[in-house]
């Protein structure tokens, strides 16, 4: 096949508008085939003059798509045209005309590399969102988990069950935090009405999305933005109040909001400082124990309010059992306050353990499925 159609053309930019797009010919007389729909504006043959030559010109029938060429040898040429996808679907179309084949860029990035494991880094790098999770995927293509799977094989060979065991183990542990390199993890505000969740979501994000009403149950539907905390990539989603709602309109609201929580990763529950510990608080704390519980409207409570993003709100009884002790949050969405203790504490459950730089983690279902059943193997 590769015979047949030795040319062909990748799209190294993602698809949609952009400032600049590149387009990557590469195969047997690449160049020469740029050259034959290609006029430089001063005039000179692409590829005379010095290798490496960047070529302003336009190609394609006049008045053509202007271009800059990137001549990288013969068999390799780079075009960056306009951004938007009219210019990148006109160059596209002239070099399919003279026998190129479109190749999507994954499958491009695949054919050049032997592992796999790297392959599938490269790749997930293109969807990595922040910092932290781009550096994990860059030391997985540089080798990290594929110098990891050989060591376990190794052990194996050796019959060193114990060490392969730790080294799988290890592994699997990481393997919640490799799910979520390109998927966000889901984090759900939740509580009773008026307990200023959607305000909370505002102040976590840094600008006035969700809608803030003075009236209980103002926000019926579940809202969504993606943002980051601590470097990890996180998708806050803003409910509506845990509570029997009698709308109708309201109910579905209510129902939606109890999937999502069920879906979480965390659920953030959320209560109103400023009022009196009741049943239904208990009740929510009970029915959530995994939940990270926060007191929020903390400015009301004047002087004798704790001091934000620390230590325990009056109002929850010494008894209750998980909130009691000195770890409870305290906020205010509304001056700020102990808004970044609750980034850290959201991040710190997230993601209790960061790996060390350069360490190996699993990062797709095959992976983890190997793991798992080199697990099931060693005895
Ligand atoms: N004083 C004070 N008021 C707040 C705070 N957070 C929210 N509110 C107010 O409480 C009301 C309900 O807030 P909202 O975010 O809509 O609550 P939700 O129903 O839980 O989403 C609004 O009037 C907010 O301005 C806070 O930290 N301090
Ligand atoms: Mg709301």
């Amino acid at each position: 096949m590769s015979e047949m159609l030795p040319l062909q053309v990748v799209e190294l930019t993602p698809p949609g508008r952009g400032a600049v797009a590149t387009l990557l010919v590469e195969g047997p007389g690449a160049a020469a085939l740029v050259e034959r729909k290609f006029r430089a504006c001063g005039g000179r043959p692409l590829r005379s003059g010095a290798a490496d030559r960047l070529v302003f010109g336009r190609f394609g029938d006049p008045p053509g798509e202007e271009l800059v060429v990137h001549c990288r040898s013969g068999r390799s040429v780079e075009l960056h045209c306009h951004g938007g996808t009219a210019a990148v679907a006109m160059v596209e179309k002239v070099l399919v005309e003279f026998g190129c084949r479109v190749v999507p860029w994954r499958d491009w990035l695949g054919a050049r590399q032997e592992d796999p494991i790297a392959a599938a880094a490269g790749a997930a790098l293109a969807e990595a969102r922040t910092e932290p999770t781009a550096a994990i995927l860059l030391d997985q293509y540089h080798g990290a988990l594929r110098r990891e799977f050989e060591q376990i094989e190794q052990a194996l060979r050796n019959h060193d069950a114990t060490g392969a065991r730790r080294r799988v183990d290890a592994l699997l542990a990481r393997a919640e935090l490799g799910r979520h390199l390109v998927r966000p993890w889901q984090v759900v505000l939740a509580g009773r009405t008026n307990v200023g969740k959607s305000s909370l979501i505002n102040a976590l994000l840094g600008y006035g999305r969700a809608i803030v009403h003075p009236t209980p149950g103002t926000t019926c539907d579940v809202v969504t933005a993606t943002t980051a905390m601590g470097g990890w990539p996180v998708e806050l989603s803003d409910t509506a109040g845990l509570r029997a709602a009698e709308d109708a309109v309201e109910r579905a609201g209510v129902q939606r909001a109890r999937q999502q929580l069920a879906d979480a990763d965390l659920l953030v529950l959320v209560f109103d400082a400023s009022k009196t510990w009741s049943d239904s608080d208990k009740a929510l704390l009970d029915a959530w124990p995994n939940a990270l519980p926060i007191d929020n409207k903390c400015d009301l409570l004047g002087e004798a309010a704790p001091t934000p993003g620390q230590t325990a709100a009056r109002h929850i009884p010494a008894s209750c059992r998980v909130c009691s002790g000195a770890n409870r949050l305290t906020t205010s969405a509304l001056t700020g306050q102990g808004i970044e203790a609750l980034v850290r504490a959201i991040a710190g459950r997230l993601v209790p353990d960061p790996p060390p730089p350069g360490a190996a983690v699993p990062f797709t279902d095959e992976q983890v499925q190997a793991l798992i059943g080199y697990r099931a193997s060693i005895r």
